[in-house]
């Protein structure tokens, strides 16, 4: 389907997974979306915002073109946060099953996502935060998404991430949040 768009964002990102979530929330407000590759490198935070922003801005500065960049991680309460900004590492090396090992025998399953949304368009430099809280499951259930959603169930609900679609996790998500404030606002300064 073509989108009828009255606005181009490029969003920097290495993840089809993302991107598609993201193109279904930016429809909404007739903003369309394009992949750009990003940079293996990303500089190392204990915070998502200053990589996000760090990375929007290296984006713009060579594309000077639209971009948004978004920086997401999985934060579990009786692990102090761990694996947060180091997300995408520990997914790479211990995976879902480690992080299921590493909860063996603790009673404590809260966690949450975390996403920040940096936009630079100029004159807009938006930054928005989104959260979902939740509970990481005993098993991995469900083949959809990505990441860490087999294991993640929001709030409220009983299955997890991985068991939506992409509209029903983004009626929760920590992304959708931070992107439908992101783009209120874009909206609003840019009166698209
Ligand atoms: P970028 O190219 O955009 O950086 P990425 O996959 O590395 O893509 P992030 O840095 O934002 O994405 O996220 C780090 C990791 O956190 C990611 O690899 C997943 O394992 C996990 N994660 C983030 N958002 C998630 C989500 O919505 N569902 C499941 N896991 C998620």
């Amino acid at each position: 389907m073509r989108d009828t768009c009255n606005y181009k964002l490029y969003f920097i990102t290495n993840n089809v997974h993302k991107v598609e979530e993201v193109k279904l929330v930016a429809r909404e407000y007739s903003i369309c979306i394009e992949q750009a590759a990003a940079p293996k490198i990303e500089i190392q935070s204990n915070d998502l915002e200053p990589i996000a922003i760090n990375a929007a801005i290296k984006a713009y500065s060579s594309l000077r073109k639209p971009v948004l960049v978004e920086d997401a991680g999985l934060f579990i309460e009786s692990l102090n946060g761990f694996p947060g900004p180091y997300s995408s590492y520990v997914f790479k090396t211990i995976g879902i099953k480690g992080v299921i090992k590493l909860l063996n025998g603790i009673q404590d399953r809260r966690a949450y996502f975390k996403s920040v949304v940096v936009i630079i368009a100029p004159p807009a430099f938006i930054i928005e935060e989104g959260i979902v809280y939740g509970v990481i499951a005993s098993q991995p259930r469900g083949n959809k998404g990505f990441g860490f959603d087999p294991i993640f169930i929001p709030e409220g609900l009983k299955h997890t991430f991985a068991e939506l679609s992409i509209v029903e996790k983004n009626m929760y998500s920590h992304r959708a949040i931070a992107v439908r404030k992101a783009f209120t606002r874009l909206r609003d300064i840019l009166k698209i």
